[in-house]
């Protein structure tokens, strides 16, 4: 499917949500989420209001907004209609089933009454995905799957990919895609999204373990889907604007070059 455009893949796709997302890609011509790592929520909004016309996913850490309410919830899902973007709150779950069931459905945050998209770690086994699939798939939300990560010395690989590939088959009316550094090969079936973040294009390092890459490596070399940047856009006093609008073309750029090749 890596040769398939977003707009051909929306319209084979059973997941709801899948479907809209490859849709609204198109559409808006944006493979870019933003990670969103701002700890305040009116540098948040600003945020997500800034980036909004360049985006096709806004990627929170929810947790780390020091003054989080309710209404910033009810902002958020306002700009994302006003910009058309989605949202995927990057939880990393990585408890039993029963335990990420209370977690993602509620506590103060409620992630899956607002959240398009999460995620979860496979390390407790698949019933971690049956828990947030109960919360979720009648809510028609869905979820990815870690199955790498960009951070230097993961443990995620190997045979441990290999196992969280096999389980997302298994849950597919669910899980629709993976946090990887590159595109895993397709059965039967398969098409699911991949997102990848560790991308920027003007470093390589933050001296912390991440690691990052050019869009076009990510996206044409390597055949993911959907490009994550956080520090890139905003880090050190950038224009958040105008480096969206850079992402934005370069990830885009690499995936019309992937579908032409
Ligand atoms: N993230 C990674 N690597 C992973 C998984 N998730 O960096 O393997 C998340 C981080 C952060 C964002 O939690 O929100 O992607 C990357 O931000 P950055 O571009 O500022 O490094």
């Amino acid at each position: 499917s890596a040769s398939l455009s977003y707009l051909e893949r929306s319209k084979l796709h059973s997941n709801p949500t899948a479907k809209a997302f490859l849709e609204l890609m198109e559409r808006k011509k944006s493979n870019l989420s933003v990670a969103a790592d701002l700890n305040k929520k009116a540098a948040l909004i600003e945020l997500a209001d800034k980036v909004g016309p360049y985006i096709c996913l806004l990627k929170t850490h929810i947790d780390v907004v020091e003054d989080f309410d309710q209404d910033l919830v009810d902002q958020l899902t306002a700009l994302a209609k006003k910009h058309d973007f989605m949202i995927f709150e990057d939880r990393k779950f990585a408890d039993i089933g029963n335990t990420v069931k209370l977690q993602y459905g509620s506590g103060i945050y409620k992630i899956a009454s607002w959240s398009d998209i999460t995620n979860a770690h496979m390390v407790p086994g698949e019933g971690i995905v049956q828990g947030l699939r109960e919360v979720g798939l009648p809510l028609n939300r869905a979820m990815l799957l870690l199955a790498e990560m960009s951070s230097a010395g993961t443990l995620a690989k190997g045979d441990y990919t290999v196992k969280t590939v096999e389980v997302a088959r298994k849950y597919k009316d669910f899980v629709v895609g993976f946090i990887a550094m590159e595109r895993y090969a397709d059965k039967e079936g398969d098409d699911f999204i991949y997102m990848t973040p560790g991308v920027g294009l003007d470093q390589t390092s933050d001296g912390m373990g991440q690691q990052w890459k050019h869009p076009r490596e990510v996206v044409y070399d390597r055949g993911c889907d959907v490009i994550i940047v956080g520090r890139g856009i905003y880090g050190n006093g950038r224009d958040a604007a105008k480096e969206a609008k850079r992402y934005q073309e370069a990830g885009w750029n690499a995936y019309v070059e992937r579908i032409s090749k």
